[in-house]
């Protein structure tokens, strides 16, 4: 009991040790082409909303001898149920549902032999929010951000035999945090991306970008790498189509890149053409398929290798009615079947990294794609912390997804206030996106200035594309006003309207008219499309939203947890009348192409 008071006094002070972000952006691993060893599957689970298992550091708990233990533990890690990973613990038991928290979860580890030449691995596909992981009772290390992967040296730490793996997962919505406490999707907490052990030699290859030069020739390749650990050679890369042998020699920072003659075939989405890219450095051999493709802005036009292009768009978020934030390769395959029907050459992954096969299923069937960080609504944009926590959730999106050609746009944020903390914070987020990437186009959803009725935002002066999400017809009435902004404004760059719409509820459950009837909805569309096509510096769509998806926030009696803007209700089957009109809108824009 005493020991307990005492640790109530220094209430604050408990998980401190463990908040040092120490897997992040600079501890990614490039995992093209090597062996994964999953660690899906059953893990012992445990809700923890008084973090409980930081104070009393159930992770130090071994199992070896329960019977002898001294202390009587709350928990024991290594008995009682079991959840499956990748899951969102919202989806499994009902008492769960809004649960936010700490969660704990706890697998064996076994290992045949631990090679001391060989390096260990271990990589989460994505844990929201914060992730404390455990080894055999030592911490490891800690990673914020919901939607990236991370991962975690275990090298030294791994031994021989049975191995302890422990995450304690928080979910809890915070105003520093990137989203803060205010969203409108559902904060679906847990592991519910795959795990897996890597392994690799002493010297291996960290990182790996392979890009066109956009230098308008088309002519030229450069591949930039990243060892890690001392290099006695060269990096050998080879694009067999393309009769590409090439030695890179690494300099001793690790850092090595060459660019190449070679005129592939560029990819487009009428042409998703891919190319096998292997690195090997000694016994180190890393794999990706990577297209190649020019994108830019020309003043008010975005450009794909020399030709103008509009984006027939549609907005997407990683929701499902039965697994939330889980994805399958089924439930990928479907989203971009659904998009091409619905006439679309472009997707906006909304408003966070999605599952990284997303985008190379899309460099496969040829669909562009907006990739975008969750810095929504108004985040602290004065606190550092939430800087660099964006910031890192930014870098880890890029060096996942930098080689994928269909990803033509980083997002650095959406409808934020324009503040000048918020210019400081989201400037530099656009800076930060073209020194690792600068074969990319930026972009932002910016809102509409309604005083002025016009399209202004300080921002979009450091940002190529102007992404604006207008509500014209739902929460903004006066249709008329969207014909005035589009006189008012004269952007210097291209606008993409990445976010219209209104709820749309299939009849029983929805009203025959008004709002939230499906007619509504359709009249909403129809207007929009009847304006904005006047608006020549508007060079694409991303309308809100495919499927309709689940939120705590909407709760009246047609919503019921739900925001029903999407085309396709939340079965993902049925579709919306909606989906007829802005087809066939896309598909009278592509005859003019
Ligand atoms: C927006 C937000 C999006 C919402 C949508 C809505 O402007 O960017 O996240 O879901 O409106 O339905 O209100």
């Amino acid at each position: 009991l005493a020991e307990n008071a005492l640790q109530a006094l220094h209430d604050e002070a408990y998980d401190a040790p463990f908040n040092t972000q120490n897997l992040n952006a600079e501890t990614l691993l490039f995992t093209g082409g090597r062996h994964a060893r999953p660690l899906d599957g059953d893990w012992n689970f445990c809700v923890d909303l008084l973090d409980t298992g930081l104070r009393q550091k159930w992770f130090a708990m071994l199992p070896e001898d329960p019977i002898d233990r001294l202390e009587p533990w709350d928990y024991d890690p290594y008995l009682g149920e079991t959840v499956p990973v990748p899951a969102c613990w919202a989806m499994l038991k009902e008492k769960w549902y809004f649960f936010e928290g700490s969660a704990w979860y706890t697998r064996a580890l076994d290992m045949d032999e631990i090679a001391a030449d060989q390096r260990y691995f271990l990589r989460i596909g994505a844990a929201q929010y914060d992730c404390k992981l455990f080894l055999n009772g030592a911490f490891i290390g800690n990673h914020y951000g919901g939607s990236t992967p991370f991962c975690a040296e275990l090298t030294g730490h791994l031994k021989p035999g049975r191995n302890w793996v422990m995450a304690c997962v928080n979910n809890t919505r915070t105003l520093d945090r990137v989203p803060m406490r205010n969203t409108d999707w559902f904060n679906y907490g847990g592991i519910y991306r795959e795990v897996a052990l890597y392994q690799t030699p002493r010297t291996m290859i960290r990182d790996l970008f392979v890009h066109l030069v956009p230098d308008g020739t088309y002519a030229q390749i450069r591949v930039a790498l990243r060892v890690d650990g001392p290099a006695d050679g060269p990096v050998r890369v080879e694009i067999p189509e393309l009769d590409i042998v090439q030695d890179i020699a690494i300099a001793d920072d690790g850092a090595g890149e060459a660019v190449m003659t070679a005129s592939p075939d560029l990819w487009s989405p009428e042409t998703p053409r891919l190319y096998d890219v292997t690195a090997t450095l000694g016994a180190d051999r890393v794999t990706d398929r990577v297209g190649f493709r020019q994108i830019e802005r020309r003043g008010t036009e975005i450009v794909l290798n020399g030709v103008p292009v509009f984006l027939r768009g549609i907005s997407v978020h990683e929701d499902d009615a039965e697994t939330g934030k889980v994805t399958s390769e089924a439930d990928l395959r479907r989203r971009f079947q659904d998009a091409r029907e619905l006439g679309c050459n472009f997707l906006r992954l909304a408003h966070y990294p999605h599952h990284e096969r997303a985008a190379e299923i899309a460099d496969e069937v040829g669909m562009m794609l907006w990739e975008e960080v969750p810095v929504y609504w108004a985040i602290a944009f004065d606190n550092k912390a939430t800087y660099a926590d964006a910031k890192n959730q930014l870098s880890e999106l890029i060096l996942r997804d930098r080689n994928r050609a269909s990803v033509i746009i980083w997002s650095v944020g959406n409808e934020n206030p324009d503040t000048d903390a918020r210019l400081d914070f989201m400037r530099g987020l656009a800076d930060t996106a073209k020194a690792l990437d600068p074969t990319r186009l930026t972009s932002a959803a910016c809102l509409v200035n309604h005083a002025k009725l016009k399209i202004e935002d300080r921002l979009a002066d450091h940002i190529d594309v102007i992404g604006l999400n207008e509500y014209y017809g739902w929460y903004e009435e006066d249709f008329e006003d969207l014909e005035r902004i589009g006189v008012n404004s004269a952007p210097d760059r291209p606008v993409v309207i990445s976010e219209t719409g209104a709820d749309g509820v299939i009849e029983p459950q929805g009203p025959k008219a008004g709002l939230f009837s499906e007619a509504y909805q359709s009249e909403v569309y129809r207007k929009q499309i009847a304006t904005l096509r006047k608006l020549d510096y508007v060079k694409g769509m991303s309308p809100w939203i495919l499927y309709d998806f689940r939120v705590e926030r909407r709760q009246n009696a047609f919503q019921l947890g739900y925001n029903h803007k999407g085309l396709i209700a939340a079965d993902k089957t049925t579709r919306k009348e909606a989906f007829g009109i802005l087809s066939a809108y896309y598909a009278e824009r592509a005859a003019d192409e």
